[in-house]
């Protein structure tokens, strides 16, 4: 089943105000419902590198991976849907893939990427993250950060060393303490929830959430929900006017109809005439 007309997914990256290349890269598939960002880091062209290694080879390993599966079932082990492992699994192949071209190449030592993953199956959602991109969602027109950066800045909010008032002005907040292909292994964050009619995500680099505040997205995203290539556009404009010190990318999903796999016989019909 495709999810072409039940989710609306655009998205836009830019190098912003003082960088002169994107090491941001964003992708998706509309088909499998698949949204994937990435922030790459890593000296040279390193950066760019990871991070548009990373969202290739995990929409390539999902579009092979995902059509395997029977939905609906659940990893005795982990207690997670299949998509979710799936997704899980294709970071950790990404992961494979940049720790071993950063191996076998002395300029792109060291490079590596954060990852944020969203996925649209049965009026579900995964969500997969490692590092400090962002995954947001707009319900009945609030916002709510559905991830948990991985910097140590969030480490010392967990803490008590900061509040997340002193941790927004703290200067070194984008030390990650997580990412895509620095190491031969990596950890990967899920999260599953039900995804509703109406509802909006955006998935972020933090060169978005560190130039505006969480008010000023959701003004953003609330004002034009109507269009989300508005939206994008928008958000990405804003995050420039308010500095645009780092690349900043904003990829956005909107659920349009119910997408049950099966669907029951009055989801069916409604499908018909609609
Ligand atoms: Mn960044």
């Amino acid at each position: 089943m495709s999810l072409k007309d039940k989710i609306h997914i655009t998205g836009l990256t830019d190098s912003g105000v003082v960088r002169d290349h994107n090491e941001d890269s964003i992708s998706s598939n509309a088909d499998l419902g698949l949204a994937v960002l990435a922030d790459g880091m890593g000296g040279h062209k390193g950066g760019e590198v990871a991070s548009a290694l990373a969202v290739d080879s995990i929409l390539n390993s999902l579009s092979e991976s995902l059509g395997q599966i029977k939905t609906g079932e659940i990893d005795d082990e982990t207690g997670y849907s299949l998509e979710s492992m799936a997704v899980e699994a294709a970071i950790k192949q990404a992961n494979t893939v940049i720790y071993q071209a950063a191996q076998k190449n002395k300029q792109y030592e060291g490079m590596g990427t954060t990852i944020v993953v969203l996925l649209f199956y049965d009026n579900r959602i995964t969500i997969a993250h490692v590092g400090d991109s962002r995954l947001y969602r707009v319900r009945d027109n609030k916002l709510e950060l559905m991830t948990r950066d991985h910097t140590l800045l969030q480490e010392l909010v967990d803490r008590g060393f900061y509040t997340p008032e002193e941790a927004q002005k703290s200067l070194n907040k984008n030390l990650v303490t997580r990412a895509v292909g620095v190491s031969p292994t990596v950890d990967v964050d899920l999260t599953e929830d039900m995804a509703v009619v109406d509802d909006i995500y955006l998935l972020c680099s933090d060169g978005l959430n560190d130039m505006i505040s969480d008010d000023l997205i959701e003004d953003c995203i609330i004002n034009f929900k109507d269009n989300l290539d508005t939206v994008a556009a928008e958000l990405i404009t804003q995050a420039k006017q308010h500095g645009g010190k780092d690349n900043v990318s904003a990829l956005l999903a909107k659920v349009i109809k119910p997408f049950p796999v099966n669907g029951n016989w009055l989801s069916r019909i409604f499908d018909l005439f609609s």
